[in-house]
């Protein structure tokens, strides 16, 4: 299988390499061998789902992971590789119309001979790992544009890949355009010289969008190594779903919720900024207070696909992905009791950044458990730092890294839906936005109108957490939580976005929901979340089957107290008022930030500027 570039320089050799691993693709052979030569690795392996095994087996031998109990393992990053970097993130394409307000645009024919020159050698001694994959459901209609191939130097991230990505030649043999695959390189360079955030930073991860080639050099760490995942399945997704006009790529999570005594499933989708709870909703288990009555079923915490399917006219999702990369911080038996199960004993799950323990192989993180582990014998921090020989001034530093992960793949999970893999996706009822908002953002509003939805999607955000952050109560905005991996200007986003759910003959309905608002003297919050979460989306759908009315607002329907199913929730019924009202004052303070928000992006549509007309004169009407 392996392939030694040095000892032998003949490229029949690593013909017959990728002969043995059954690559037949020759437009796939022809580009192994291009960045076998500039990178200058040292072996080059085709590998697929099934050398999991053996690479982990590998992996172990080698210490590059560390056994967590029955096939479960851990990994630890460099120090200074522990998220992705936005400020090296770039798209590249060549043309300079394609420059957004957040998409970091240069032109490729500066960035191409920079990362070639960045990589050129840099995997010398290295294995090129050759990984073809596909991000899609097999057989899926989006399937052309699902299909890629990362090449790595780091077998951690191949580990990671396989379980987030269906891998393996059979996704690239025999497609019927050969020479239609996402060309993804990575590699790591020398970690502890690449000046990680100062300004010698040598790192750059570049989606040259019209060329359907990521280069990403200088990590090993999630977004930044994993290609498929972010890289293409949202950056060159969306740039892909744009340019051909037939699907959007978002930051969203996808579940279903079953009506066991009606027989009815519906099926949402949607954004939120990070640290707004995405993971736990797409994880949620319907509440007690409701009998068992509910089942809600998970297909995706972070990414979908959405199109119209022309058979019924609806919009149809998938997740592309295989599994998750969860942030293990908070993760327990309150806030994600299905994601504490999907990475229970023989999951294969690996955990990267979170303490270890050298002798009992426990994993541990902040939130947890209420306290980390009273015994702190044999327990490692998350830069291998034993607890017990932490000085003084150390004892409060977290032993798991905030961004610490787990990564598990979607059939761990126990409640995954068994159409998970449909070719067609499932069709979506809602779609909803959310972020974290201490004031104004009501519990649940729906909005009915495709403008003023996508308009709503378009000024989501999340409170800035910290003074510096921004203006205190002024959100960090984030349109439909993809600020991170928008890849084309957001007038056109939005434009493709309204264009999309309006080839829909049956839309679906938006709303904004909001779990964190907060009582402004004592803080406590005003909404219990988590598993009640479903009590809202169920009056969201039924709003749209037409079963209950809600209460026009300006900035959309609320729910009345007797249509919101409360049956055992505990909540003050002066909180409950809260949630379900509408701060006029505070909403029309908001609404000058979302004009100059709006106001950065070139080439709005008419019918977004006009929505947000609408809503501040009818919030301006209700202020009397
Ligand atoms: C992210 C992720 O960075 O999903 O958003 O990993
Ligand atoms: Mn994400």
């Amino acid at each position: 299988m392996a392939y030694d570039v040095n000892a032998a320089p003949d490229l029949a050799a690593l013909e017959t390499s990728l002969d043995d691993a059954g690559l037949k693709n020759p437009f796939v052979r022809e580009y192994v061998r291009y960045w076998a030569e500039i990178t200058g690795a040292e072996r080059v392996e085709v590998i697929g789902a099934s050398d999991d095994a053996r690479l982990i087996r590998e992996s172990l031998d080698a210490g590059e992971i560390l056994p967590a109990g029955d096939g479960r393992y851990y990994a630890r990053s460099y120090v200074k590789d522990t998220a992705r970097s936005e400020e090296r993130t770039i798209v590249a394409t060549a043309n300079p119309s394609d420059k957004g307000t957040y998409n970091n645009w240069r032109p490729s024919s500066e960035m191409r001979p920079l990362l070639e020159k960045l990589m050129r050698g840099a995997s010398a001694g290295k294995t090129m790992y050759v990984i073809p994959y596909l991000m899609a459901p097999p057989g899926s209609p989006l399937e052309p544009y699902a299909v890629g191939v990362e090449l790595t130097d780091h077998r951690t991230v191949a580990l990671h890949m396989i379980r987030m990505a269906r891998c393996g030649v059979e996704y690239v043999n025999n497609l019927a355009e050969p020479n239609r695959f996402v060309r993804g390189v990575h590699v790591t360079g020398d970690l502890a010289n690449l000046g990680q955030g100062t300004p010698a930073d040598q790192r750059y991860f570049v989606t040259f969008a019209d060329e359907r080639t990521i280069l990403h050099f200088g990590s090993s760490y999630g977004g930044n190594a994993l290609l498929g995942k972010i890289a293409h399945g949202l950056r060159q997704a969306a740039y892909d779903g744009w340019a051909s006009g037939e699907f959007l790529a978002e930051q969203f999570m996808l579940i279903g919720i079953t009506d066991k005594q009606t027989g009815r499933t519906w099926h949402v989708c949607g954004g939120f900024p990070s640290a707004s709870g995405k993971t736990n909703l797409a994880m949620m288990l319907a509440p007690d207070g409701l009998g068992d009555r509910y089942h809600v079923e998970f297909y995706g915490d972070d990414i979908a696909w959405l199109r119209v399917d022309p058979k019924d006219g609806k919009i149809y999702a998938i997740n592309p992905e295989f599994g998750v990369f969860g942030v293990a911080k908070d993760t327990n038996e309150v806030t994600n009791p299905t994601a504490l199960r999907a990475v229970g004993p023989d999951t294969q799950v690996l955990f990267t950044n979170v303490a270890y323990n050298d002798n009992s192989h426990d994993v541990w993180w902040e939130g947890r458990t209420p306290e980390p582990p009273a015994d702190v014998t044999g327990w490692r921090d998350w830069t291998g730092q034993l607890i017990s020989e932490r000085s003084a001034d150390e004892q409060g530093k977290p032993w798991a890294h905030p961004n610490s992960r787990f990564t598990t793949s979607l059939t761990s999970v126990p409640n995954i839906a068994p159409d998970f893999a449909a070719r067609a996706g499932v069709p979506i009822d809602a779609v909803i936005f959310g972020g974290r908002t201490r004031d104004r953002e009501p519990l649940i509003r729906a909005i009915t109108d495709v403008a003023e939805g996508v308009y709503d999607g378009l000024t989501l955000g999340a409170e800035a957490t910290f003074a510096a952050e921004g203006v205190d109560g002024q959100l960090r905005y984030d349109p439909m939580s993809m600020r991170p991996f928008m890849s084309y200007p957001e007038g056109a986003y939005a434009a493709h976005w309204l264009k999309i759910i309006r080839a829909a003959s049956d839309q679906p309905i938006f709303a904004h929901v909001n779990w964190f608002q907060r009582d402004p003297d004592d803080g406590h919050f005003l909404w219990p979340g988590y598993r009640e979460n479903l009590r809202p989306l169920l009056w969201l759908l039924r709003l749209r089957d037409g079963e209950v009315r809600g209460e026009q607002t300006p900035v959309g329907i609320l729910p009345t107290r007797d249509e919101l199913d409360l049956d055992g929730v505990d909540i003050r019924p002066e909180d409950l008022d809260k949630i379900l009202s509408i701060d006029t004052n505070r909403w029309a303070t908001e609404m000058e930030h979302r004009e100059a928000h709006l106001a950065q992006f070139n080439g709005l549509p008419e019918e977004i500027w006009a929505a947000h007309r609408r809503v501040a004169a009818a919030l301006a009407a209700a202020a009397g």
